[in-house]
């Protein structure tokens, strides 16, 4: 390969954004924490696809570094072509965000069930890490992230590293930081 041929590739790709998969049940928070993480700069895209409200968000990056691309769907509910739009929409994705309505566990049960069924079980997202939030930590009947993990059964997760923090979208609570622990991930599994 030629000395240009080679600059080339390498300026596409520091161009192509990290991709960063979010999923949950709807009304879980995902849409308010992208809003908030982008602070008002970012450029979002909503595609309705067979039923489904695919979002997609570009943030770009921050002093020389990678901007990082956001797809959010919501999981639950009767959608017949779920299966098929899963493997467009996860395609190159190097870390999930599952949000979770830390504030509604009779929700739980389904949550554990797309969780499974769509990230854990899914032979497309092996390896990738998993940030579990359990949001929505400001109301006062909120779960613990030890109580939401167990109603998850993330303790018999063991094909992912994955995290699971408790977040406010509403205060701001610990988003920075939770994103910090897949950031890292996504940052060491990109150096292995
Ligand atoms: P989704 O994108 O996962 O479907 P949304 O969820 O971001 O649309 O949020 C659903 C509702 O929950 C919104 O309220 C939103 O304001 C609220 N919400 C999201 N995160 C939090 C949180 O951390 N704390 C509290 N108290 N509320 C939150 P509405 O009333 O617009 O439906
Ligand atoms: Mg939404």
């Amino acid at each position: 390969m030629s000395f240009i041929a080679r600059l080339r590739k390498r300026i596409q790709k520091e161009r192509q954004a990290i991709k960063i998969s979010w999923l949950g049940l709807d009304h879980a928070g995902k849409t308010t924490i992208l809003k908030r993480l982008s602070q008002g700069v970012f450029d979002e895209r909503n595609v309705r696809t067979m039923g489904m409200d695919v979002h997609q968000v570009l943030l770009p990056g921050v002093a020389g570094t990678k901007p990082i691309q956001m797809v959010a769907w919501d999981l639950g509910g009767q959608i017949t072509f779920r299966e098929s739009l899963w493997e467009s929409y996860m395609r190159g994705s190097m870390g999930v965000v599952y949000v979770v309505d830390a504030a509604d566990p009779d929700r739980f049960p389904e949550a554990k069930m797309e969780l499974w069924k769509y990230v854990i079980n899914n032979p497309q997202t092996t390896g990738i890490p998993i940030l579990v939030l359990a949001n929505k930590q400001d109301l006062p009947n909120a779960q613990p992230p030890g109580k939401v993990a167990y109603a998850l059964d993330l303790h018999k997760v063991y094909n992912h590293s994955y995290s699971i923090m408790p977040t406010s979208a509403k205060t701001g609570f610990n988003i920075q930081e939770a994103l910090e622990w897949l950031k890292q991930r996504v940052i060491a599994k990109l150096n292995e």
